[in-house]
């Protein structure tokens, strides 16, 4: 794998569905983001663009996220929609419906599957269905899930049974964001599925786990980039770019574990615990947070040398090497090093928030 693959591979995600259906709030916990932080799609309103606006990934600008006009905003044909909103610029669509899916949603499939691109339907606002049926004698969640599964599946059986997932802005832990995930996953193709799992919020001990595996994964080819732009004979820099891939790597690392201030925030609040932040604060955590890199720029650029001798200094005896650009090995070492310490810590926060065993 190519390090570019990892850093910047482009991944755009639109996000459709008739007005009202919950796009705007998907998009914005997609980014990570509560409706009303700064920078988040407005919810709650009525639509008057017909223009798809295009919302980046916080921390990752190469994931970009598209919310769109409904198509039950206008008479428009799935034909002409498309068109309109540009289809081929996006990786593959998400239909979401808060009721059953319509005709426009189906006629939609239709057409994005005739453009050969990919749709998923999701059932949206989960959590309204479940608290509604709650009050009622005798409720089962499953039950009810089940009954709004079937519901919307035969509705779609003209598309060949595709899967719906039932979603719920509001809590992603439950219902079938993960599967989603999975899917998703699946079915992208392989250097897509990077940009995915780091964008991806965690939903699950589960999902943590995957996005851990996959960024120990990649040590060995984040080294070796690391190790060959060492090579490239201009004295002062090679040590600087090669270990800013080191310092890039962890620090999307960080963000993808959930351990900046606004994810580690939104997670106290949401199970109530403030001290939870407290607990983010081993030596990489820091040594990320205190340089501040809130916003990755791709590859190699935003490292500065401060940075990356603040991180070396971090391993008794590594410092002096820098200048020199450091080994293959060293480098292997210090990911590792990184990885794993960030890793624990997600861990062990999450365990703390009592989130360990929700799926
Ligand atoms: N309970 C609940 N409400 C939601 C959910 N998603 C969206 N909403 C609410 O539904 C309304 C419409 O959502 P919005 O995202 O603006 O829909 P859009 O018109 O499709 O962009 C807003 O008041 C949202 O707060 C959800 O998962 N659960
Ligand atoms: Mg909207």
């Amino acid at each position: 794998m190519k390090m570019d693959q990892f850093f910047n591979v482009s991944l755009n995600i639109a996000v459709t569905g008739v007005t009202g259906s919950g796009k705007s709030s998907f998009v914005n916990v997609l980014r990570g983001l509560k409706d009303d932080d700064v920078g988040a799609a407005p919810t709650g309103v009525t639509e008057t663009t017909m223009e798809p606006v295009m919302y980046e990934h916080p921390e990752m600008p190469n994931v970009k996220i598209w919310d769109l006009p409904g198509i039950g905003s206008s008479n428009l044909k799935s034909e002409k929609y498309l068109k309109d909103v540009k289809f081929n610029t996006y990786d593959f669509f998400i239909i979401l419906s808060s009721v059953r899916f319509m005709e426009n949603d189906i006629m939609l499939a239709k057409e994005i599957r005739k453009q050969k691109k990919d749709f998923y339907f999701v059932r949206s606002k989960i959590d309204n269905d479940i608290s509604s049926e709650k009050e009622k004698k005798g409720f089962d969640e499953q039950k009810v899930l089940s009954i709004i599964r079937d519901d919307c599946q035969k509705n779609l059986k003209e598309l060949g049974d595709p899967k719906v997932f039932l979603i719920s802005s509001r809590n992603l832990q439950k219902y079938d964001f993960e599967s989603l995930q999975n899917i998703l996953e699946d079915e992208l193709p392989e250097h897509k599925k990077y940009a995915l799992l780091q964008a991806w919020p965690v939903c699950s001990a589960a999902s943590l786990e995957k996005k851990i595996n996959m960024f120990k994964r990649i040590i060995w080819a984040v080294s070796l980039a690391s190790a060959c732009i060492a090579v490239v004979p201009v004295p002062g820099l090679s040590a600087a770019c090669d270990l800013g891939i080191l310092v890039n790597f962890l620090t999307r690392c960080y963000y993808a574990f959930g351990l900046d201030e606004r994810s580690l925030t939104r997670l106290s609040e949401k199970v109530n615990k403030p001290h939870l932040k407290d607990l983010a604060k081993s030596k990489f955590v820091t040594a990320i947070r205190e340089k501040a890199l809130t916003r990755l720029q791709g590859s190699t650029a935003v490292a500065t040398i401060g940075t990356v001798e603040y991180f070396l200094s971090l391993l008794p005896g590594v410092g002096s090497v820098a200048a020199a650009g450091i080994s293959f090995a060293t480098t292997r070492y210090l990911l590792t090093e990184g990885v794993n310490d960030l890793a624990n810590t997600a861990q062990v926060i999450r365990k703390e928030a009592g989130l360990t065993f929700i799926h």
